[in-house]
């Protein structure tokens, strides 16, 4: 049967016999009365049968081809479904269609079947997703290695305007179509215990470490694979399962251990996916799934690397270890620990193999996010990591200490121990002192990296931190998610931008042209549709697509201003309502965001925005000119009808706090128009498309950071501007809460008294001018579309290929391997 790259006939019967074969063997159903979700599950099976071929192959063709690798470590990988992407890739989206509408079906019911794995909680674990795909699609040599998380994120409903959490059961009682699982792969995996010291046959003083309890990791693969190619990689998900019950008399002190480590089931260990995005909770089980993650993935490495014949001496030469963000830090002393006590190198040799192997992204400059653990909580878990990790820090300290001889000062603050009333581990400077690359996401990004987080890293270890600018894949983001607008850009630029996304500047010059800018608004008008008519049928709510579409979606968190896009809604409602010359164009103000379970003012901030959306969508008063949408469970599948129907992106964090944002990148491709701050990747956005394209506005970083060292008081802009004032005050009232006064005063509490940590009232005013002038040019359409196509048309330096070139290049030293 055909694979990729249509170089073979696809065997249509065979096709349907395969599927036919899963549906009775595999999921016991009959052709006769099986419901759409068991003819999906089929048809997924007997594509992942194609797929799961390429992938072995792909694997014996890598190994021998003695390239060097990229391993991907991440705690998380947001990929979204995966049957309608991977049609794609494979090249049989048109060739399946008509296979399964010979089978009575239609192939679009069955992609609508497929549950979302999301195994991630927002920009970090989608980046990472982008990523693998950018890697098979050039077909650089790589591995994704992840968790197999039994619960994803979890599924987010709306009760009375406030977010409830359900369990995110992703696999489904059958299982996931697409994975299979890779037994001959299982590690063993120590926790707890002691280290001990003994001598070995050549007389040297060692050290071992000697657990007391051993899980047991599970691989199951999913297929990465290469658009238009023949490769296919893995990403490798591991779950952890106990190995026949704790033998507990294993133990000296049965009753001690059994008291502290009574409760732990290594079931538990990947059950579910912790929920905070931009946060460090410090959770002990979360340690233990990082170092699960870690000891699995570096034993894999290794296997391979043996298995292919090489030497360890060689490892830093055929495999670089890429860590997204500090998640999988632990992996570091888990190498070197493997080099001393077990492979018996000495310490230099070690560390030069090490300090040669890993690399690492910086994904957040918020010092809630930077994480670190208790010396006791892993001196308890990981006894000879931790010595490991003080080992590195006593040598550390000795570089230190030669640059700044007697400065007691910087060695506290770069030292990776934080001493205190309890120590702590900081785990980004374990990473800066051990990798060989250190790189910021963004362009300020980086350079805030090196100016206000690691100035003296930088000194100390001069080209070591560098810059690769996120991107996102234009075959999910564009071709796959905006079917319409994909036909529109081939027909102009050719078929093969989705690998070569560089060609679409070439529909630059038709911006002008008033054939092309009817077709392309044509198109922006249907997408709109899809999602008002996806409205309609989950929530109830009828909305006018000549309606200017105006979407924030991404997680919710202060920092990223769900609050000022808010009180900026407040401010149109006052003014629809008071002030009677006021005109605005009908607008939809558009939300998707989970809030992490434990973040109060974040759930605030959505249960408002629920309730200010129940009054203005039912308020006659507003002549249908205000409509607030909070789209529920916002995730991938429903990110994919969102950005192809955006005429305006919402990227207003406060100057410096988002590091890039990816949304941003996805929103312009597909041809809306960005509202936004100079921060993270809206900066670079600026630089591509011109200033006249982007409605930039707000506070810089620098006058950010004087602001708030001068003392900001954000009273004094709620004195000074009648209409912020009237907007926050609505909060007070019970306006949105009928009967219910200060229901929503927790925010304005938050912005006045709280001290407004975000600057929101800072930047209203600009904001509020700035979307002022994004209605008068929407009113006229024909400056709209030609901005509009701008946006398509400059994009290119966005796509995640030119990333992973990038790292490739700049990081990874990484070829391409092609099979042929
Ligand atoms: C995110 C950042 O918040 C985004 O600005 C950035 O675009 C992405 O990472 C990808 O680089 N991020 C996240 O989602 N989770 C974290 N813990 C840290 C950063």
């Amino acid at each position: 049967m055909t694979t990729r790259g249509q170089t073979q006939q696809f065997d249509k019967a065979a096709f349907k016999a395969a599927v036919q074969k899963h549906l009775v063997t595999t999921y016991a159903q009959t052709v006769e009365t099986a419901d759409t979700r068991s003819w999906y599950l089929a048809v997924g099976r007997a594509l992942a049968e194609i797929s799961t071929g390429s992938l072995l192959e792909t694997e014996k063709f890598v190994a021998e081809s003695n390239a060097r690798s990229v391993n991907y470590l991440s705690l998380e990988f947001l990929i979204g479904r995966l049957t309608g992407n991977n049609l794609i890739s494979m090249g049989l989206y048109e060739d399946v269609s008509g296979a399964v509408e010979e089978l009575g079906l239609n192939l679009s019911d069955l992609l609508e079947e497929e549950r979302d794995p999301a195994l991630g909680n927002g920009g970090l674990g989608r980046l990472a997703a982008c990523f693998m795909d950018s890697l098979a699609a050039q077909e650089y040599p790589a591995v994704g290695y992840g968790l197999h998380y039994e619960y994803g994120l979890f599924r987010q409903s709306f009760e009375n305007g406030r977010q409830v959490e359900a369990p995110d059961a992703w696999r489904g009682i059958e299982g996931y179509p697409w994975e299979v699982l890779r037994p001959e792969l299982n590690q063993t995996v120590g926790l707890y215990g002691r280290v001990e010291s003994y001598i070995n046959e050549d007389g040297e003083n060692c050290r071992r470490w000697v657990p007391a309890l051993n899980v047991e990791g599970v691989a199951w693969d999913l297929p990465l694979i290469g658009y238009d190619n023949k490769s296919v990689y893995p990403l490798r998900l591991w779950e952890c399962r106990s190995p026949a019950p704790f033998n507990l008399a294993r133990f000296n002190d049965g009753d001690y251990v059994g008291a502290q480590y009574g409760q732990l089931e290594a079931g538990n260990v990947t059950k579910v996916l912790y929920p905070n995005d931009n946060h460090d909770q410090g959770k002990a089980l979360r340690l233990m799934q990082q170092y699960f993650h870690c000891a699995c993935s570096v034993a894999d490495i290794l296997r391979r690397h043996f298995a292919a014949g090489h030497k360890i001496e060689d490892f830093a030469k055929l495999e670089a270890i890429q860590l997204n963000d500090t998640h999988p830090t632990i992996a570091i002393p888990e190498l070197m620990r493997i080099l001393l006590d077990e492979q018996n190198l000495d310490w230099d040799a070690a560390w030069a193999i090490c300090s040669k192997t890993f690399a690492y992204t910086n994904h957040t400059l918020l010092p809630e996010a930077l994480e670190t653990w208790s010396e006791a909580l892993i001196s308890e878990m990981l006894p000879r990591h931790m010595e490991i990790i003080f080992e590195i820090n006593h040598r550390f300290m000795s570089l230190v200490e030669k640059k700044w001889p007697g400065n007691n000062e910087i060695k506290r603050k770069l030292s990776i121990i934080e001493e205190g009333p309890q120590r702590m581990v900081r785990m980004a400077n374990l990473c800066v002192v051990s990798t060989y690359a250190v790189n910021g996401v963004a362009a300020l990004h980086s350079e805030l990296v090196k100016r206000d987080l690691f100035p003296e890293f930088h000194e100390l270890f001069p080209g070591r931190l560098h810059n690769v600018t996120n991107g996102v894949t234009p075959r999910r983001w564009v071709k796959y998610c905006n079917p319409g607008l994909s036909a529109l850009i081939s027909e102009k630029v050719g078929d093969d931008w989705p690998k070569k996304l560089e060609k679409i500047a070439g529909l630059e010059k038709f911006a002008d042209d008033k054939a092309f800018q009817k077709r392309y608004m044509a198109v922006k008008k249907e997408n709109k549709q899809r999602l008002a008519n996806w409205v309609e049928e989950n929530m109830g709510i009828e909305l006018d697509t000549d309606a200017i579409f105006d979407i924030q979606i991404k997680r919710l968190h202060e920092y990223k201003r769900q609050h000022l896009n808010l009180v900026h809604i407040l401010s149109l409602y006052h003014r629809l309502i008071n002030e009677p010359t006021f005109d605005m164009h009908p607008r939809v103000f558009f939300f998707g965001a989970k809030a992490a379970p434990g973040y109060a003012l974040a759930k605030d901030i959505i249960f408002a925005i629920n309730k200010v959306a129940e009054k203005v969508n039912n308020d006659p008063r507003l002549g249908g000119k205000l409509k607030v949408v909070f789209i529920p469970d916002y995730r991938v599948s429903l990110a994919e009808i969102l950005f192809p129907a955006a005429d305006v992106s919402e990227q207003i964090s406060t100057a410096g706090k988002e590091a890039s944002g990816t949304g941003n990148m996805k929103f312009a491709l597909n041809g809306a128009l960005t509202i936004g701050t100079m921060d993270g990747a809206n900066v670079e956005m600026r630089e591509e498309v011109g200033d006249e394209n982007i409605f930039i506005f707000g506070l810089l970083v620098d006058e950010v950071q004087k602001l708030l060292e001068e003392g900001y008081d954000p009273y004094r802009y709620y004195h000074a501007d009648s209409l912020l004032r009237a907007s926050l005050d609505l909060l007070e009232t019970d306006e949105f809460t009928p009967g219910k006064p200060g229901q929503l005063a927790a925010i304005r509490h938050n912005l006045l008294e709280g001290g407004d940590p975000y600057l929101v009232l800072a930047d209203f005013a600009d904001y509020a001018k700035t979307h002022e002038k994004i209605d008068a040019e929407y009113r006229d359409q024909e400056n709209w579309a030609r901005k509009a196509i701008l946006n398509t048309a400059l994009m290119s330096k966005f796509s995640s290929d030119r990333s992973i070139r990038d790292y490739a290049n700049n990081i990874w030293n990484l070829k391409p391997v092609s099979k042929k």
